[in-house]
């Protein structure tokens, strides 16, 4: 399993699309990270591929309006989807986004996985509990990731953890949940380990041709 790691390091900036017409060829896999305005998308993402400020980060929620995507190598790329749930947004501009993240995920054959970020203080709100509902229908694996778990003792952040599991099983489908820190990276190993899985699905034909080499 761990010879699949993907080097997330080498992630770089590819395009912002305001919609999926925009985005590049939907072929290769993507894995996209989701959740609610402020929840720390953008935050685990560049912790997950050490950069500094490969996505951009605010304290102002609804900083990510676009669909930005990062390629880690040919086929394979990371994707920062515009937060939901923010109140405090012009509804026409919400509405906008809403409709780019609705058909992204409906429509985007190349996603393959969703890292899903929630505030681990506040998780699994109706919007968030409704996209994995979605996801796990979709046959969609998902990676919950519970944000910010620094600012949570160890102990409450284990208890919470276990009671988002709890809840999720009831959905069944492939659903992982971890607490995550980019502050501490808290986390970061066992994501990466999973994001790295999703991708290695792309390399497995070649794998199962084992009798091809010596
Ligand atoms: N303490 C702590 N703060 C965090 C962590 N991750 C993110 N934050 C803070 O939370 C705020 C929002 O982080 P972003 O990564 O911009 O959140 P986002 O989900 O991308 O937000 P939008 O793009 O607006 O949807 C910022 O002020 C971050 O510094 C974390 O692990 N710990
Ligand atoms: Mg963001």
């Amino acid at each position: 399993m761990s010879d699949h790691t993907i080097n997330l390091n080498k992630a770089h900036f590819t395009i912002s699309a305001p919609d999926i017409r925009k985005l590049p060829n939907d072929d290769g896999i993507e894995v996209a990270f989701a959740g609610r305005s402020n929840a720390g998308k953008s935050s685990a993402l560049n912790t997950l591929t050490r950069q500094k400020s490969l996505a951009r980060t605010s304290k102002t929620p609804g900083r990510t309006q676009l669909i930005n995507v990062f390629e880690i190598e040919e086929g394979k790329r990371l994707v920062d989807l515009p937060g939901y749930g923010f109140a405090k947004v012009p509804l026409e501009m919400k509405k906008k986004w809403q409709k780019a993240l609705g058909e992204y995920l409906e429509k985007r054959e190349s996603l393959q996985g969703l890292v899903v970020l929630m505030d681990i203080r506040h998780p699994l709100k109706d919007l968030d509990h409704q996209l994995i509902e979605w996801a796990v229908d979709s046959e969609l694996p998902v990676l919950a990731l519970l944000t910010k778990a620094d600012k949570l003792s160890q102990g409450k952040a284990s208890a919470e953890v276990l009671n988002v599991k709890k809840k999720l099983k009831q959905l069944g489908g492939d659903v992982k949940v971890y607490a995550f820190s980019s502050l501490k990276r808290t986390g970061v190993d066992q994501a990466t380990q999973v994001i790295s899985n999703w991708f290695a699905t792309l390399d497995e034909p070649a794998d199962d041709n084992g009798a091809d080499t010596e």
